[in-house]
Order: structure tokens, then C-alpha cells, then sequence
């Protein structure tokens, strides 16, 4: 009917929906905690047009972007909008996809050589009062926070040099700063890679480059106090596959990975690499901080392949969804030691989209949340996102007053047959002793094709109490990759 394929990347809950939506004075059903104002911004790919070819996935969907705001009228908006990339423009133009596969610029149409092809999908960012709608395959574009409008391609002012920037920045809960990176920086298939860093005005401050030890897919890294932290892991790219009009990407099992460790504002010439596991994969970090005796620790979700299964197909790894192991891991490295390995324990139970409360990035924390799989449900998961499977229970892992401890799962909110939940965002409480609230969207299956939306507030200390609050969203909703808070007031400080 729409000529997307009937494949799992463009049916069900990822059948795309290329409707903007602007919906004003929602219900919020329940009590909204005082501290809950302000907006949610979710970053949900969304192609515009069929693709090009066969078949494609999630990940090279146009991005949009949502705004959900609580406000003092005890109602809520959202607001749904595409991002306007250089790229969307074009095919709106043509009224047709002119790009082709996912990342791979040689299956382009002709005309379209050179172009900037990224789909700003991925995580709404917010630094220096600017909203960014990031993707790692190129630079960012900025948003209006409050109509979500397109601004345009974002370089810092004409500072970055970096083609580059990732959806995985660290911002400094004390000085401000943004520590992001860019890989493939100078091209497809590239080793180098730039480090980069904007002071709490958002001035990019510095842009080092340096080489990883193979082009790799770097989606996210860490910082501590002292140190930046940058994993690699054998996720794999060659250019003359890409010049062939191959898969970006491909798993190597046999492959090392690697945690690069450089002084937080050194010179990358100090960069020291760890060697880690053969084969392992990670799409998120929940944090990284200096224990007592000053070693470093890096906390992630990490599994033995790649979890994609396009990148998994590519590579000619055939394993089942219940074969994957994966565990919250983590990797201690003494920069000043003489070991040259990562040290590895498993700290916690298999998922991904860990969370913390900002002001504990790069510190240590001492406790946080994730997304797994609910081991005592009855039936499948809601088949959704580029994994094919949504998660649908969110626990909280404690790991100690100094985080030294392995995680407790201390805390479980399970959701019912049918129901999924999307990442959530963190607000802090006002009361220190309270661990603030979880606002995320969960999805409810009603029908072969068919699901309802919410918005739940969920109290961060008492998740297996359920939402405290609620709001219905009548549009139909994609998946989301991730989401940003921002608070009233960050808003109108920058308004
Ligand atoms: C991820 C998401 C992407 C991407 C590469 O979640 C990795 C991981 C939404 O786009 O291009
Ligand atoms: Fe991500």
C-alpha cells in the first residue's frame, strides 16, 4: 500500500508513519511530580520514502524529532517533526529516496555525489543551550527546541573540522563541558578519529585527531575526571566493500577489541590501548570512573556479537536471538600499571540503554537503570527497532556507595504480554534523598498492526510501583534510539 518492503525493518511497530503531529492540552492522568517540567525530545528515524533498494534498515531512516512538554497547567503537549537534512530535502525534492544504502555513499544516485547523506536520527542532544540532532555518520543539525525546526547543519561556528560528530556526547556535570568524538572524521571506512571538546558555552575548544587501531563502529565512549575512554570493538569497515556497493559494516569474531585510554585534556600522542576480548560488541556505556586506588572502570552493556542482525547477516554469523549472551560488564585498566589488557567481570544482567543521573557522569555512581528482557514473561516480545525485539522491563542496579560493588538489581518494573518501553530520560528530584523520575514512551500491541502510545513518569526509587503518572498520545509513535530531558527552566534560560 505504501511501497515500503514488507520486511521487519517496515512492518508492525517499524512500519513507517511520515506524519508530523502537533497535539496540544493532553490529559495526564495521575499525580506529575513538581519536579517534572520541562520537555522530552525523542530522536525516531522515519524514512520519508521507500528506499532505493529491496530492503534496508531502521537505522537509515530520516530522522524526526519529538517534543513532549509538561506543563504548569498539569497538561502536555508533543510535537513531531522531520529533521530537514540536506538530504531530505533532496528526495522531498524529487519526491523519491536519491540515497542508497545504509551508509555506503557509492550506492547514491549520481547527482547526489558529495552530498551530506546523514539522517540525523539518533540522539537529540542538548549543550550550551543548543538542541542537536545527532548521527555518528555526520555532523549535526540544530533544532529549535521549542517549534523544532530545522536550522541546519551544525559545525560550531565553523570550528569542527571533524565531517563527524557521535550521538554519544559526555557532558561534565561540573565544568559544563561537552566531550564528544567523531569517527571515520575524514571519510568512509577511515581509521581516524576526532576527539573533541566544547567548553560549557558551547565554543568548541579543542579538535585533536587520532588513529584507531582498525575502522570500527565507535558509537559510544566514556569519560571520568581524569581520563577519556574510547572502546573499539570488531564491528568492521573496508572501503573496496563499500566502493562495491557492500555492507558498511561486518562483525569479526576473531577480532580483538580495544579501550583506548588518553589524560581527559592531554595530547592523543598519550593514548594508551588495552586489549580486550576477541568478537565482543557494545552499543552503550552506562558510565567509567576512577576507584580508590585511581584505576579506571568502564561500565557497558556488552555482548559476544554484534546484536543487529543486519550486521550479523552481513558477516555470515548466524545465531539465534536466545544464543546471544550478554551481561552488564565491567573493564578495569590502571593507565599508570604495567598490564596491557582490560581486566572484565560481569556486574550485571543482559540489556542495553543504561542510564544514570547526569550529575554522576564520569563519577562514580552508585546506582543506575537499564532495559532488559523480563526472564519470567509468558510470550514473545513486541517486535520493534533495528534488534527486532523491544524490550519490556526497566530494573535498577545498585552497585555501592563508592560504585565499586557488582549491581544488585534492587528494583524492577516488568511490563505486561504485549507492552514495550522505549529508553527512558532521568529528571532529578529536589529531595537528594529521592532518585528522580523515569519519563519514557511505552508502546501497547492491540492488534496484527496496530498499537497505542504513552508518555509514563515512573518514580526512579519505586519502579515495580508502576507509572505515577500518564499520558496518552493518539498519533501512532516509531520506536525511538534516544532521548534528552531538559527542564523548564534550561529551556527558558536559553530562550
Ligand atoms: C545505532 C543507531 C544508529 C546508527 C548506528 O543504536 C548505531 C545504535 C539510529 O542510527 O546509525
Ligand atoms: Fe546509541
Amino acid at each position: 500500500m505504501s511501497g515500503f518492503p514488507q520486511t521487519p525493518h517496515f512492518t508492525g511497530l517499524n512500519q513507517p508513519v511520515g506524519r508530523e503531529v502537533e497535539l496540544h492540552g493532553l490529559a495526564v492522568q495521575g499525580t506529575l511530580p513538581a519536579e517534572v517540567r520541562g520537555s522530552f525530545y525523542r530522536a525516531v528515524p522515519d524514512p520519508h520514502y521507500p528506499p532505493k533498494f529491496a530492503d534496508d534498515n531502521v537505522l537509515s531512516g530520516d530522522g524526526m524529532v519529538s517534543r513532549l512538554s509538561f506543563n504548569d497547567a498539569g497538561t502536555a503537549d508533543f510535537i513531531l517533526r522531520y529533521v530537514e537534512t540536506a538530504r531530505f530535502k533532496a528526495e522531498a525534492e524529487a519526491g523519491r529516496a536519491r540515497f542508497g544504502r545504509y551508509r555506503n555513499a557509492f550506492t547514491d544516485d549520481a547527482d547526489m555525489a558529495g552530498g551530506d547523506r546523514t539522517v540525523a536520527n539518533t540522539t537529540p542532544v542538548w549543550h550550551a543551550g543548543k538542541l542537536l540532532m545527532t548521527k555518528e555518520d555526520g555532523r549535526a543539525y540544530r533544532v529549535d527546541p521549542l517549534s523544532l525546526e530545522t536550522k541546519g547543519s551544525y559545525d560550531f561556528d565553523g570550528a569542527l573540522k571533524s565531517g563527524t560528530m557521535t550521538a554519544h556526547v559526555r557532558i561534565d556535570p561540573v565544568s559544563g563541558e561537552m566531550f564528544f568524538f567523531g569517527y571515520e572524521c575524514d571519510g568512509l571506512a577511515s581509521t581516524k578519529v576526532a576527539f573533541c571538546i566544547a567548553d560549557r558555552n558551547g565554543k568548541l575548544v579543542r579538535e585533536q585527531w587520532f588513529d584507531a587501531p582498525y575502522c570500527a563502529m565507535m558509537h559510544d565512549f566514556t569519560i571520568t575526571e581524569n581520563y577519556a575512554l574510547f572502546p573499539v570493538y570488531p564491528t568492521t569497515a573496508d572501503l573496496d566493500r563499500l566502493k562495491a556497493g557492500g555492507d558498511h559494516w561486518i562483525h569479526e569474531m576473531e577480532r580483538d577489541s580495544w579501550l583506548g585510554v588518553m589524560p581527559r585534556y592531554g595530547d592523543v600522542a598519550e593514548m594508551r590501548w588495552f586489549k580486550g576480548p576477541k568478537g565482543v560488541s557494545c552499543y552503550h556505556m552506562m558510565n567509567a570512573h576512577e576507584d580508590a586506588a585511581g584505576r579506571i572502570v568502564l561500565d557497558q552493556c556488552l555482548s559476544n556479537v554484534n546484536a543487529f542482525p543486519f550486521i550479523q547477516a552481513a558477516s555470515g554469523i548466524n545465531i539465534a536471538p536466545w544464543d546471544i549472551q550478554g551481561a552488564l560488564t565491567r573493564w578495569t585498566v590502571d593507565y599508570n600499571g604495567t598490564a596491557d589488557a582490560v581486566e572484565e567481570t560481569v556486574i550485571g544482567p543482559p540489556g542495553d540503554f543504561p542510564l544514570i543521573p547526569a550529575a554522576q557522569q564520569g563519577r562514580p555512581n552508585e546506582f543506575g537503570w537499564m532495559l532488559t528482557m523480563d526472564p519470567q514473561m509468558k510470550g514473545p516480545p513486541v517486535a520493534g527497532g533495528p534488534v527486532g525485539a523491544m524490550f519490556n522491563m526497566v530494573v535498577r542496579l545498585e552497585f555501592g556507595a563508592d560504585g565499586s560493588q557488582p549491581g544488585q538489581v534492587v528494583d524492577a518494573l516488568a511490563l505486561p504480554p504485549g507492552w514495550s518501553i522505549n529508553e527512558p530520560v532521568h529528571v532529578p528530584a529536589a529531595d537528594p534523598g529521592q532518585l528522580g523520575w523515569l519519563v519514557a514512551i511505552v508502546d501497547h500491541q492491540t492488534g496484527d498492526n496496530a498499537f497505542d502510545h504513552f508518555a509514563w513518569v515512573i518514580d526512579g526509587g519505586a519502579l515495580g510501583a508502576g507509572p505515577v503518572a500518564t499520558v496518552a498520545i493518539p498519533a501512532r509513535l516509531r520506536p525511538q534510539v534516544h532521548g534528552w530531558w531538559v527542564s523548564a527552566e534550561q529551556l527558558a534560560a536559553a530562550a
